[in-house]
């Protein structure tokens, strides 16, 4: 997919190459900050926001109030790479880490093609006519190589992007796993800080994009298709055991009695797992996102999920263990990226690797050698 000349609107002229995030073409319409004729009443937006740098204040302030513009360009900043924006997206927010917090965290996934996109259209729609406010935040470390299929999800989403109580934010494109789980929590965040309480974060890749996205939820979904086939779906059996819920979806017109034969199926094999969340029973239901049928008993179950949760405490046990996960992953990320960056690691590295690949040293001597590279240099920089 093309996608030159989407950048970030606001991104300087010399800040090539800084920006994880490229904007894709999206739908018509008021989301992700882009004006429309949907219109945003609920939440203003404040003229010329668009292209002026912003100080910390002006982005916290712009944030709290619920500006989709500063909210939009909030997440690019915490998108960037450049050490500038970095050191500003943290100051930012820190100051709004007071706010964060309050809402519920679901994070829904399924095979390919299973209806996620559809079904966060029909969820979100029914929350935000409840009164919900809803950020949609989507998982795809793959979309530097397909380009994202988030232009396939707006357009399926259509309804629910025109909504004023409803924010979506594609995925940051590029870069590993493990940065664009940073910076999904980290936007995260910020939709919480400008009051959205519900936040559903899509996975898009399949394999490990599930367990970062496990890493940051209250609640785990997964969706389900009769006739996935035994080996697409076998892949989930290790996701089946994280589920807080199983949804069949497309139980509609001729699919009905089969997605029924397959919830009966599908709750008895949970049996034999233990529980996904402590003192809570994974239960397993139908809907068709298509037909918006069901959807109202999947919300009840996220709302009894979280009121079973937090009695036992153990609503906030994860989110507390879930911090100190990302406080390590940070650590090991930072140590990571020093070392590989390291001019003397990277001076022996070529020589090092011949070595161990020719069978000349072992693996654990070779990675002696250049660990003591690093300290030597580590240790003459600190003394
Ligand atoms: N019959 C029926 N079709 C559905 C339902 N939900 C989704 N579909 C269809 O299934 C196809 C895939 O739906 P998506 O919502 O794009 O699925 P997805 O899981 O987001 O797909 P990827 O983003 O590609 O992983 C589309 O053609 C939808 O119209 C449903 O409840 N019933
Ligand atoms: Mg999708």
């Amino acid at each position: 997919m093309e996608t030159q000349g989407r950048t970030p609107e606001w991104v300087p002229h010399d800040a090539e190459g800084t920006y994880a995030s490229s904007v894709r073409e999206g739908v018509e319409g008021s989301h992700d900050g882009l004006p429309g004729e949907g219109g945003t009443k609920d939440l203003p937006a404040s003229p010329g926001a668009k292209r002026r740098a912003l100080n910390a204040q002006e982005y916290v302030d712009g944030v709290r109030s619920g500006d989709r513009v500063i909210l939009g360009r909030a997440i690019t900043l915490i998108e960037s790479h450049a050490p500038d924006h970095v050191a500003l997206a943290q100051q930012v927010l820190t100051q709004l880490l007071p706010l964060t917090g309050a809402s519920l965290r679901v994070g829904i996934t399924g095979i390919p093609g299973s209806g996620k996109s559809t079904f966060i259209e029909a969820l979100g729609c029914h929350l935000t006519s409840a009164g919900h406010r809803v950020a949609v935040l989507a998982i795809d470390p793959s979309s530097s190589v397909t380009r994202g299929s988030v232009l396939g999800d707006k357009t399926r989403m259509e309804r629910l992007a025109r909504d004023p109580r409803c924010f979506i934010r594609p995925s940051p494109s590029g870069g590993t796993l493990g940065g664009v789980t940073r910076k999904t929590r980290e936007s995260m965040l910020v939709c919480e800080a400008a009051g959205f309480d519900v936040i559903l974060v899509e996975t898009i890749g399949v394999g490990q994009s599930e367990i970062a996205v496990r890493s940051m939820v209250d609640m785990f979904l997964l969706l389900l298709i009769t006739g996935g086939g035994d080996d697409l779906q076998g892949i989930k059996k290790g996701v089946m055991e994280l589920a807080d819920a199983v949804v069949i979806n497309k139980a509609d017109g001729d699919n009905r009695v089969r997605a029924e034969a397959m919830r009966a199926d599908t709750a008895l094999a949970l049996h034999y797992f233990g529980p996904a969340t402590e003192g809570w029973t994974t239960p397993v239901l139908t809907c068709s996102a298509r037909h918006g049928e069901g959807i109202a008993a999947v919300w009840q179950a996220a709302e009894d999920f979280r009121a079973a949760v937090t009695q036992r405490g153990t609503f906030q046990q994860r989110r507390n263990s879930q911090l100190l996960e990302w406080m390590h992953g940070m650590v090991e990320d930072r140590l990571r990226a020093q070392f590989t960056a390291d001019p003397d690691v990277r001076q022996l590295l070529p020589s090092i690797e011949t070595a161990v690949k020719t069978g000349t040293i072992t693996a654990a001597h070779a990675a002696e050698q250049l660990l003591a590279a690093f300290e030597r240099r580590h240790q003459r920089t600190s003394s």
